[in-house]
């Protein structure tokens, strides 16, 4: 159906088009006209819940007309577009990002201020989107706000949970899950009920020969679910581009099948086969760098994989270009394997439904699409059962295995009589039962594979793919290293530094080219810059201090080391290092004269994260931590000395707050574990010190800061193996300091030590695999150098404002840049004057 405008009705069209509004005024016509109408209140029935909504709805009306004009533009300009497959996006709050974004805060705080609200407290009212795990949800945020920013087209795609992350509650000491139901009330979505997609599960496969003598396959019966899009505006920092992100919702097909059972009196189940068919959609899995291989996971992605595929292809073939095309117009980003099923589903829509030759088709698909790898802990690569998949996806796993016989042809010929190498190779794993191996199917459909960090990026080609680098050459893999974006990690965050900054550079230009920090650099000695640079810290550790006495009732002083760990909760990122260091400076500190206890520096130390729900030993850890703190608080030998603080339910909203507040934060992973990690990278541009170990980005922000700026310690990746074999086979003596804090433990000093006896076992007796007893030592002592650097503030000052003035490489604009040269070979579509942006700076 012919849906445009004719020609000549367009000029009346055009003439009452929707205009952003751009001054105080009319942006408080629309608040107060949205509170009237759209929501049905009136100035007598105006809560902040109902100012926040009606602010959003102003700003989402403004979005939404520049997301027109952006999808109009990219269409018309046919360029390259790019496409983000995520099943995690950790977004946060939508409404200050915004503001920020299209630069109307201030003229948002004072409209606001007018009509009696602040502006804080109307953007506390929203909810987080936490459609994500962690690091690797939040990149995925990050990066869809450089897209939008640097003018990419570029789409994400992922899955509309009813459910995202659990919100973590503290009882007694112990995690406990409550459901975050968040879509109550949500105006950053737009339902499309017109885009819906069918997606077949089940079923079987025919095959036959066509009159022509070709082969052909049909899936056919199984069931239908659909897919419903819902979109969510991206807008960019200062430019007019708002990008897409479109989110799948199921429901139950309500065709004919459905209307049977019903009119047959089966009213029960008909409803059941609804709510089945919700259930896809419903829940995030809320494990972190962990794989567990639930049908339901396999669902979900095929669901988001098969909608989000037949939309790109729907796209491509309104241009009505030929297929061989198709990769110089579509680049697909495949984040970790989750969406591994869109490179099957390709080949399968152009073999089965298009016709095309396999060989043809083949070309198209790994041009087509690039993986990056997230991590190298094996329990975290996934491997899906094949009972399960020929179940579900038959006609899938029949592809899969016609890509693998053909892939271990291509390795004959290159490695003839090498057995062993195709074993190890295989996409499909020969156990009991047997398994696909996504990461080996994600290689060999993609034209380009990469880490996330330079030891990373090393790494996996030495180890994990270290056979497929063999096979397909050096050049197929590659590193980029992970950034965030200053937009919200600075300027939303910390909006007095971020003024500072603009003030001293030349405006806001440092958040479109984080290079310019280097401008910095010649304060680092200024006796006036740096006052306001500590004044800025301290107050933002106010602010902090305020938050822990609201929500935990503890008073911390603010003049006291900050030192801050906060980030899912796992034996690898080796927060029981840390609460074991924390015990060894109580212990200390007990020990100490008062005259000794003068000259110690004051510390909290803080705490925040999620366990995974069925992570026994991870929850072990959280309640160690909390029952340290019950005790450590209440001491009064240790008075401010030392703090020891858990945050609840750690998200992005509440990192919005902690990251400006740390003096020196806590990266501290088993050396090659941590693949990059990104909090890092916010603390030390918020003007953080960092401790860390060997791994990850830390290596590269060292490089990049100095390593006089930055705190290291512990063993190296390269040596890990061999310690690890020593442990197992030679003799393994706990240091001896680590022995006085489990003496400590098991005397009861911190609750019944039985509940830590699975966590102080895992070290003493089970082979210490994250090398906790090793580091210890050397993280006591680097610990000790912070103290002592931590007294000289006017040298602690210099440091982090070097630092911050060197860490424009970890801008996610950066990151993104290096994805479109190298991998996705695409270019930002420059925007016109069209612009209705504000012009705030
Ligand atoms: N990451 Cl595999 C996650 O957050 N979840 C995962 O399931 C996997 C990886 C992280 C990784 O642990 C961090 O080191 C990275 O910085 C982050 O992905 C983004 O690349």
């Amino acid at each position: 159906v012919e849906a445009s405008i004719p020609e000549p009705q367009r000029d009346a069209w055009k003439k009452f088009q929707a205009k952003p509004f751009v001054s105080k005024d009319d942006f408080e016509k629309e608040v107060v006209r949205h509170v009237e109408t759209t929501l049905a209140r009136s100035m007598f029935n105006c809560d902040e819940t109902a100012a926040y909504a009606a602010a959003s709805l102003a700003f989402r009306d403004r979005l939404i007309t520049e997301w027109n004009r952006t999808q109009q533009r990219q269409t018309f300009a046919d360029t390259k577009r790019v496409y983000y497959l995520s099943l995690e996006f950790l977004m946060g709050r939508a409404l200050d990002n915004a503001m920020l974004n299209v630069g109307l805060k201030n003229i948002a705080k004072e409209g606001l201020s007018e009509l009696g609200f602040r502006i804080e407290d109307i953007i506390n009212q929203e909810h987080d989107a936490a459609l994500g795990n962690g690091g690797l949800g939040r990149l995925a945020a990050c990066f869809l706000d450089s897209m939008a920013s640097l003018n990419f087209p570029a789409w994400g795609y992922g899955l509309r949970y009813k459910y995202g992350i659990f919100k973590q509650e503290i009882v007694d000491g112990y995690q406990v899950e409550v459901p975050d139901y968040w879509l109550d009330f949500n105006p950053w979505e737009f339902p499309r009920h017109d885009i819906v997609v069918d997606v077949q599960f089940y079923g079987g496969v025919r095959k036959y020969q066509d009159e022509a003598g070709k082969n052909v396959a049909v899936w056919e019966g199984g069931e239908i679910v659909k897919a419903t899009a819902y979109d969510v505006p991206i807008p960019g920092f200062n430019t007019p581009t708002t990008n897409n992100m479109r989110l799948w919702s199921s429901k139950a097909a309500s065709g004919e099948f459905d209307f049977q059972k019903f009119n047959s009196g089966d009213y029960e189940s008909s409803v059941a086969d609804q709510q089945r068919a919700e259930t896809i959609s419903a829940v995030l899995y809320p494990n972190d760098n962990l794989d567990r291989g639930k049908e339901l996971r396999l669902k979900q992605q095929y669901f988001w994989v098969a909608a989000s595929l037949y939309d790109i292809v729907r796209r491509f073939k309104k241009s009505k270009r030929a297929w061989s095309e198709f990769p110089d117009q579509i680049a697909i980003q495949l984040n970790d394997t989750h969406p591994t099923l869109a490179i099957v589903e390709l080949q399968r829509i152009l073999i089965d439904m298009e016709g095309l030759d396999w060989d043809e088709a083949w070309t198209i698909v790994t041009n087509t699409f690039g993986y990056t790898n997230h991590t190298v802990l094996p329990e975290a690569l996934e491997k899906w059962s094949v009972p399960l998949f020929q179940n579900l996806l038959p006609r899938h796993l029949q592809i899969i295995y016609d890509i693998n016989m053909f892939f271990l042809q291509s390795v004959e010929r290159k490695f003839p009589g090498d057995r062993d190498m195709l074993g190890r190779v295989s996409i499909i794993e020969e156990s009991q039962p047997k398994m696909v191996r996504m990461a080996f199917l994600a290689i060999v459909g993609s034209h380009k594979v990469n880490g996330v960090a330079e030891l990373h990026s090393d790494l996996i080609k030495t180890t994990i793919f270290k056979d497929f680098v063999k096979i397909f050459g050096p050049d197929k893999f590659t590193n980029v290293t992970n950034g965030i974006t200053p937009r919200r990690w600075l300027h939303q965050a910390n909006p007095r530094l971020s003024e500072l900054i603009a003030s001293k550079t030349g405006g806001l230009g440092f958040l479109k080219d984080l290079n310019v920090l280097n401008e910095l650099e010649k304060f680092a000695d200024d006796k006036e810059f740096k006052k306001e640079w500590a004044e800025i810290k301290y107050a933002n550790k106010v602010r902090l201090a305020k938050y822990i006495k609201s929500t935990t009732g503890v008073t911390v002083n603010p003049a006291a080391l900050f030192d801050i760990q906060v980030k899912r909760i796992h034996e690898y990122k080796r927060q029981q290092l840390n609460i074991f260091g924390v015990i060894h400076r109580y212990l200390t500190i007990k020990a100490m004269t008062p005259e000794e206890r003068k000259k110690l520096a004051p510390r909290v130390s803080i705490f925040g994260g999620k366990a995974a729900p069925g992570y026994w030993m991870a929850k072990t850890i959280i309640h160690l931590i909390n029952n340290v703190g019950a005790v450590v608080n209440k001491d009064p030998d240790v008075g401010d000395l030392l703090k020891v603080i858990f945050l609840e339910d750690y998200n992005v909203s509440k990192a919005e707050i902690i990251t400006p507040a740390s003096d020196v934060s806590e990266h501290i992973s088993t050396a090659g574990t941590e693949a990059s990690g990104t909090s890092n990278m916010k603390f030390v541009l918020n003007g953080g010190l960092i401790i860390g170990t060997c791994d990850g980005a830390n290596i590269e922000i060292t490089r990049e800061i100095g390593e006089n700026n930055i705190f290291l310690f512990g063993n190296l990746a390269e040596d890990v193996e061999d310690l690890r074999h020593t442990h197992n086979y030679g003799s393994h003596t706990l240091d001896p300091d680590l022995v006085k804090v489990f003496d400590l433990i098991k005397s009861n000093a911190f609750g019944d030590a039985g509940a830590f006896g699975a966590l102080t076992g895992s070290i003493e007796d089970h082979g210490d695999y994250y090398l906790v007893s090793d580091d210890f030592h050397s993280y006591i002592q680097t610990q000790t150098l912070v103290d002592e650097a931590y007294k000289n503030q006017e040298e602690w000052i210099t440091k982090t404002i070097l630092s911050v003035a060197r860490m424009g490489f970890f801008s996610s604009d950066r990151c993104i840049n290096e994805y479109a040269e190298m991998i996705w070979n695409v270019e930002p579509l420059p925007v016109g004057k069209e612009s209705g942006l504000g012009k705030e700076e």
